[in-house]
């Protein structure tokens, strides 16, 4: 007999999912995302001024704005015919890179890591830790308060499958509260360049306007030290300690088995984190001209797909058969996975030394094969491994600024032009397409990555990445999905970028 159960909302993410399993014989057989509201900022842009695009776009969302302002700015470099000069590339790397560490450790430890490790440890505590001591008395006092959500974030939660070691949930509870302060210092390394965060005043086409003074880099450099001295010796380590634990999810939550990378943190050729796709094992290199959006399903009119360069965003709130605010995005007709797994498989596939490097000593401690990496917990090991990756690769960039030198190059706007600006987000591909006419946006698209992730079925009826995902998932007691929860949350989805 199948039985529906509904995960609505989809707490410790960002923005608002709601998900729908039928469960048969205890196994998810189909699964559906909806995104739960409309936004509209791509019609708010539409005949404005093309330099408000990064100030409005990074309002997307307050935890991936770098991004989106790059992807704007992206798309005005090549829209104004600019190149930024080095220390504009270098303080743009900068920037989303520590955007990118404030976003993994965030959503390891913020997010994620309460679906494994057993808050109500911190009530049984008995050391002398002042942090552990105050959580432990917030906890009881607010679950004694008998209200409805009697210790939120913590409590209610799904119950079952917890780690029964306390020691180790009481480790991990400790990190989560180191984790709240790292990622406070990931912001202060980010606003070192950008002016400010989480919106950032400083993304111009053309570069980057904060300078690069010689105070700066050696903030920024010792700042990084201590963020990656805890993404080594913390966050990596207890990511691993969590995936051995839960060996189980390294063969749950697979997926379409198709990826894509846009390529992201430019130097001098080419990009870091190569772009490029996965379409069931095969790589092959990126080609823009493949991503369409449909919207068979979704709550828009039919005009509203397509390509995205020629794409609008009219609203179709009674639409039947639709069920989510989100376009469904795919490339050559599939559904594609984005995120760090993503860019870790595209990189690790076209040889990049340092990704195959880490990569392959992290798969052989855990006695894993690379296809295991498709997978709950690959994501989450393939978002740590990343983070350490970055980190280093932070270090050579900051190395490299010159005090003094320009950080941006002059450009002038013309009346008329398009311009296509690809990046990655923390969360995967994240691309901005722009039409300028008499001077003014005349379109604006973006193709977000949750939008890829958390897509629905498109015309063919073929579901979106989550959505297959979920499919064979076991859920125990239908009161408490955990597991399906764990499957949605190891894509860090946000809905509020997802829906734009
Ligand atoms: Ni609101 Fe975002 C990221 C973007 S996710 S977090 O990372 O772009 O779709
Ligand atoms: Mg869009």
């Amino acid at each position: 007999m199948s039985r529906t159960v509904s995960l609505d909302p989809v707490t410790r993410i960002e923005g608002h999912l709601a998900v729908r399993v039928e469960v048969e014989n205890g196994l998810v057989g189909e699964a559906f995302c909806s995104g739960e509201m409309f936004r509209g900022f791509e019609a708010i842009l539409r005949g404005r001024h093309p330099m408000d695009a990064q100030q409005i776009t990074q309002r997307i969302c307050g935890v991936c704005p770098i991004s989106h302002g790059l992807a704007s700015i992206k798309a005005q470099d090549q829209c104004y015919g600019v190149t930024p000069p080095e220390n504009g590339r270098l303080m743009r790397n900068l920037i989303l890179g520590a955007n990118y560490l404030a976003s993994h450790i965030t959503h390891f430890y913020l997010l994620s890591a309460l679906d494994f490790v057993d808050v109500t440890a911190v009530t049984r505590y008995t050391g002398a830790d002042p942090a552990l001591i105050r959580l432990k008395d917030w906890i009881t006092a607010q679950a004694a308060a008998k209200t409805l959500y009697p210790a939120a974030p913590f409590l209610p939660r799904y119950e079952g499958g917890y780690i029964q070691d306390d020691s180790l949930n009481l480790l991990a509870l400790r990190h989560y509260l180191d984790a709240l302060r790292i990622r406070a210092q990931c912001h202060k390394m980010a606003a070192l360049f950008a002016g400010k965060m989480p919106h950032s005043t400083t993304l111009v086409p053309g570069g980057i306007t904060e300078h690069a003074t010689a105070d700066k880099i050696a903030a920024y450099a010792s700042i990084l030290k201590e963020v990656r001295s805890f993404v080594s010796t913390v966050y990596v380590p207890d990511v691993l300690a969590v995936a051995q634990a839960f060996d189980g999810y390294f063969s749950l939550g697979r997926g379409p088995g198709n990826f894509l990378s846009f390529g992201v943190f430019d130097e001098e050729s080419g990009t870091w984190l190569p772009s490029g796709t996965l379409i069931q094992g095969r790589p092959a290199a990126l080609n823009p001209e493949a991503i369409t959006e449909e919207v068979a399903r979704s709550l828009f009119t039919p005009e509203s797909g397509g390509p995205p360069a020629t794409g609008r965003t009219v609203a179709a709130p009674g639409k039947a058969d639709a069920y989510t605010w989100l376009k469904a995005p795919r490339y050559e007709g599939q559904p594609m996975e984005v995120g760090p797994l993503a860019r870790i498989l595209v990189a690790w596939q076209a040889g990049r030394p340092d990704v195959r490097d880490l990569v392959d000593r992290t798969l052989a401690r855990l006695g894993k094969k690379p296809e295991d990496l498709v997978s709950v917990m690959g994501r989450h090991a393939a978002r740590a491994l990343e983070a350490l990756l970055l980190a280093d690769r932070c270090a050579a960039w900051v190395d490299r600024l010159t005090p003094g030198n320009p950080g941006f190059a002059e450009f002038t706007i013309p009346p008329a032009g398009t311009g296509m600006g690809l990046t990655e987000a923390s969360r995967g591909a994240l691309g901005h397409w722009l039409t300028v006419e008499k001077g003014l946006i005349a379109n604006y698209q973006c193709v977000v990555p949750t939008t890829w992730n958390c897509s629905p079925r498109d015309g063919r009826g073929v579901p979106g990445p989550v959505e297959q995902a979920l499919v064979g998932t076991p859920v125990a007691d239908p009161q408490n999905p955990i597991e399906a929860a764990r499957v949605v949350r190891s894509f860090d989805p946000c809905l509020a970028c997802a829906v734009h």
